[in-house]
C-alpha cells in the first residue's frame, strides 16, 4: 500500500469511529439478551446520571464550592447519560430484575416518552448553563432539571 492510501484508510477509519459516537443510543436498543440485563443497564445509567446531577445540585445549593471545570465535567456526563436509559425500557422489560419501574411506562408510553424528552431538553439547557461558567445561570437550570427528574419519578417509579 502506498503511504497516501494508508493515510486515506486511516482517515476513513477515524471518520467512521467519530460517526459511531452518535450511534451509541441506537445500538444500545438491540443489545440486551435478557430483561434483567436491560433493567441493570438502565438502573446503572440513571445511577451515574443521578450521582453527577447531585454534585451539580450541591453546587447550586452552596454545599459544594463552585468549580467551573468540575461543573462542566459533571454536566457533560449528565448530558451523555440522559440519552441512554430509554432504549432499555423496551417491551418485555417490565419485570425480571429488581425494578421499581411502574407498568404505566408501558401502558402510557406517550406520556412516559414526553417526560423523558422533557428531561433531555432540560439537560441540554443544563449543559449550556454549565459551559457559561456562571453559577447564576447554573442554579435555575439545576432547578428545572431536578423538577423534570422528579416529575417522571413521581409518575413512573414505585416507592
Ligand atoms: C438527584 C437524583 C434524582 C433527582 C431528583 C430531583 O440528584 O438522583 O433522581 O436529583 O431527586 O428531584
Amino acid at each position: 500500500m502506498t503511504s497516501s492510501m494508508t493515510r486515506l484508510l486511516s482517515r476513513t477509519l477515524m471518520a467512521t469511529a467519530a460517526a459511531c459516537v452518535g450511534c451509541v443510543p441506537l445500538s444500545a436498543s438491540a443489545q440486551f439478551k435478557k430483561p434483567e440485563d436491560a433493567i441493570h443497564y438502565r438502573q446503572s445509567v440513571l445511577n451515574v446520571m443521578g450521582t453527577h446531577f447531585a454534585r451539580l445540585a450541591a453546587v447550586a445549593k452552596g454545599d459544594l464550592p463552585f468549580d467551573a471545570a468540575a461543573v462542566q465535567a459533571d454536566a457533560a456526563i449528565v448530558l451523555m447519560m440522559s440519552k441512554l436509559p430509554f432504549s432499555a425500557f423496551g417491551p418485555g422489560t417490565e419485570s425480571g430484575g429488581n425494578t421499581k419501574a411502574k407498568p404505566d411506562i408501558w401502558s402510557k408510553r406517550a406520556v412516559f416518552d414526553e417526560a423523558a424528552q422533557k428531561m433531555q431538553a432540560e439537560v441540554v439547557k443544563l449543559d449550556e448553563a454549565a459551559r457559561t461558567g456562571d453559577i447564576a445561570k447554573l442554579r435555575p437550570a439545576v432547578g428545572d432539571t431536578g423538577k423534570s427528574c422528579k416529575a417522571c419519578h413521581d409518575d413512573f417509579r414505585a416507592r
